[in-house]
């Protein structure tokens, strides 16, 4: 068809025909999923997370948000961007990007659910483990990569003035088209990341949840929520995504959404860290 290859989140390029063009979509270990709360089993082996550089901004890097036609991601350009990361289960994963899934109203947005539960906003800080060397190598291991997925909940108390994100937020205006990107202040990763979450969180073995959807994905879904506020939220719907047809003529796509629907378990368990 002549949507070969493309794909989306809506209509025929949208998550029910993924697998057509990418087979492992149609896998048995894909994500994202409902974590319903009392029935994730506790694991003594899910000590925290160990972060290291975090908190660190690295004032000679430069940093950008871009619109990739799927969501805004955010990056960084330096040779020391390597050393930014978490130790889990005495494992090194090194920072690979961030990127944000939404959706078209409040009430929705999030790929995981908690307890059938939706929010509005979820960042994935995606990571790659370094003994694999590179990403895209780490995706022939089922441990090769580990998504660190934080809900936002919203909150119009917040002050969206006085906040450490809102550059970040403030900048999405700035690549409204797929393809564009824009500079940045230097940001620390761990302004993403609610105060005291290394210790509480649930655990599964997944999929990326866009395509290929490799099930390569060790997941780990905070329990602590982030906050923003409604004209936050409302700037990513503006994004646009690539171009495709609409009766006739070739349009880009708005990105009102990007939350691929939740997936079956088959049979999977989801731990979580807290007795
Ligand atoms: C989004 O499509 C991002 O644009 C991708 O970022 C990301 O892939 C993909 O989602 C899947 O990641 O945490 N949702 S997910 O499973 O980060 C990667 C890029 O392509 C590899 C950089
Ligand atoms: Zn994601």
């Amino acid at each position: 068809s002549s949507h070969h290859g493309e794909w989306s989140y809506d209509s025929d390029t949208g998550p029910m025909y993924w697998y057509y063009d990418h087979p492992q979509c149609n896998g048995t270990k894909q994500s994202p999923i409902n974590i319903q709360e009392n029935q994730a089993i506790y694991n003594d082996s899910l000590t925290p997370l160990l972060l290291f550089n975090y908190s660190t901004v690295f004032n000679n890097s430069n940093y950008y948000l871009t619109n990739n036609g799927h969501t805004v991601i955010l990056g960084m350009d330096s040779n020391s961007s390597i050393s930014v990361g978490l130790l889990w289960k005495g494992k090194q994963y090194n920072f690979f990007g961030l990127h944000f899934h939404w959706g078209e109203n409040d009430t929705v947005g999030s790929e995981h659910l908690l307890s059938n539960k939706h929010f509005p906003l979820e960042v994935h800080i995606v990571h790659y483990l370094n003994d694999y060397g590179n990403f895209s190598n780490s995706l022939n291991y089922a441990d090769g990569v580990l998504v660190w997925g934080i809900f936002y909940q919203l909150d119009n108390s917040i002050d969206v003035n006085n906040n450490s994100l809102k550059d970040v937020f403030n900048n999405i205006r700035n690549v409204i088209n797929a393809g564009n990107k824009t500079n940045i202040l230097p940001v620390p990763l761990s302004s993403f990341v609610p105060q005291n979450s290394l210790d509480s969180y649930y655990h599964y073995a997944g999929s990326l949840t866009t395509p290929e959807c490799s099930e390569s994905v060790l997941w780990i879904v905070n329990q602590k929520i982030m906050k923003v506020s409604s004209s936050q939220l409302q700037a990513f719907r503006l994004l646009k995504g690539h171009l495709h047809n609409v009766s006739d003529s070739v349009e880009p796509e708005v990105l009102t959404e990007n939350d691929r629907p939740i997936q079956p378990l088959n049979g999977r368990k989801v731990f979580t860290s807290v007795p």
